[in-house]
């Protein structure tokens, strides 16, 4: 897709002095304010949105899209939080619909994947109040001892902030903890939108934003590197996004520790919010060129494809996003539960790379800290049987 180029909005007499002295800033590197975000939402139309956030797209990362070889695994749904968005937690006195591995199940999963060049495992799941720190501890080594290379994801702030509580220990005591047992990072899950208000009436009762960023505070503290989201598209006003994406960006600031960030697209099946309609693919565009633009000091921009569909994960290349996550193999079941476009997410490594090519990208695996692990620009296919 061709959008304009920055430098035709610089000189282009029908577009407003405001959005051009936007468009100046971002042309010479400069940062934007919070009122300059909120008034993107509220004025700039979809091409000026996407001329912006491509620039910054292609000056950070040229034509390269990342993506990754990984799978997931969700231990339980049930949860002891209520979360008025959430399609897949079940409580544990509910027994439809709700699932709990035994420890040996997780192990097994990861056996299913013996010889196949996955490079990360994601784990995360419901809060159970039986499944504490010491146990995920013990689970985490397990793993590493069947796949010792393997970079494990895991445990939301959400989930870290239960079991910290719960084994009555520090963030600092706990993550360290889980770091010592083989813990690489973790994701970017349970943030939602840190204004307290809103938080309150979408979550109220699981872990607060601040405690969300003092939890991701530590890790990059220790070392450990992580991802952070946005749930858009709900009772939240752009005011609240860029609320949201401004405290992200002031720890950034402090700590370099985010690798990428992610807005997730609020979706309204089966969940106590099922009233409300959905953003459409419009303001999903919107969206990520707006977050290019804003994180400023975040190397990358995601678009979870299980979540928002193949298509709309390949037009978001066009509108400031360069990773689109991984092969994931079918195994989740968050966004499937909460009414996503693909209801059996699984893409072998040659549909992404085709999928990326198709509009004019070029495919990168990379790892989960982006060191490049094949780049596809000159690629031969023919030399390989592994593209599965
Ligand atoms: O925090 C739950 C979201 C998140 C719904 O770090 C919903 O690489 C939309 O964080 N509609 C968990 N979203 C998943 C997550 C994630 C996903 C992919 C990659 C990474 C990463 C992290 O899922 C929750 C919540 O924001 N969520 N229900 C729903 N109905
Ligand atoms: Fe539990 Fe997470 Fe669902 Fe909230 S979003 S109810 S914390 S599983």
């Amino acid at each position: 897709m061709v959008t304009q180029k920055i430098e035709s909005i610089l000189s282009d007499s029908t577009i407003s002095e405001e959005l051009k002295n936007i468009a100046g800033k971002v042309y010479g590197e400069e940062r934007i304010t919070p009122s300059e975000g909120v008034f993107l939402y509220e004025k700039a139309e979809l091409g000026y949105l996407g001329s912006l956030a491509n620039h910054i797209r292609e000056k950070k990362h040229g034509n390269y899209v990342y993506f990754n070889r990984n799978f997931h695994i969700e231990p339980t749904n049930i949860c002891v939080f209520d979360c008025k968005f959430c399609s897949y937690s079940r409580l544990l006195k509910q027994t439809e619909g709700a699932w709990e591995l035994s420890e040996e199940e997780i192990l097994n999963i990861v056996r299913t994947y013996d010889g196949k060049p996955v490079t990360e495992v994601h784990i995360v799941g419901g809060v159970h109040p039986k499944m504490g720190l010491h146990y995920f501890a013990g689970l985490i080594k397990k793993i590493k001892t069947i796949r010792p290379e393997i970079h494990v994801k895991a445990f939301t702030a959400v989930e870290l902030e239960y079991m910290c509580r719960k084994a009555k220990v520090s963030y600092e005591e706990g993550l360290h903890i889980l770091k010592e047992h083989g813990q690489d990072s973790l994701p970017g899950g349970g943030a939602e939108i840190f204004d307290e208000n809103i938080r309150k009436q979408i979550c109220e009762d699981k872990c607060t934003s601040a405690q969300w960023l003092e939890i991701h505070e530590t890790a990059h503290k220790l070392g450990m590197p992580s991802n952070a989201t946005m749930l858009y598209g709900h009772i939240e006003k752009f005011e609240h996004r860029i609320d949201h994406m401004n405290r992200l960006r002031d720890l950034q600031g402090k700590t370099k520790g985010f690798n990428t960030f992610i807005p997730l697209k609020f979706r309204n099946k089966a969940n106590q919010m099922s009233g409300m309609k959905e953003v459409d693919v419009i303001e999903d565009l919107r969206n990520y060129a707006v977050s290019r633009i804003y994180m400023d000091n975040f190397a990358h921009l995601k678009a979870y494809w299980p979540m928002i569909g193949r298509t709309t994960a390949q037009l978001s290349l066009s509108f400031g996003v360069d990773d689109i996550d991984g092969t994931i193999d079918d195994s989740t079941k968050i966004y499937t539960m909460a009414g996503s476009e693909e209801q059996n997410p699984a893409l072998t490594t040659q549909q992404l790379v085709e999928m990326i090519q198709q509009v004019n990208r070029i495919p990168v695996e990379r790892d989960t800290l982006y060191n490049v692990i094949t780049d596809y620009s000159n690629y031969d296919f023919s030399k390989e049987g592994l593209l599965a």
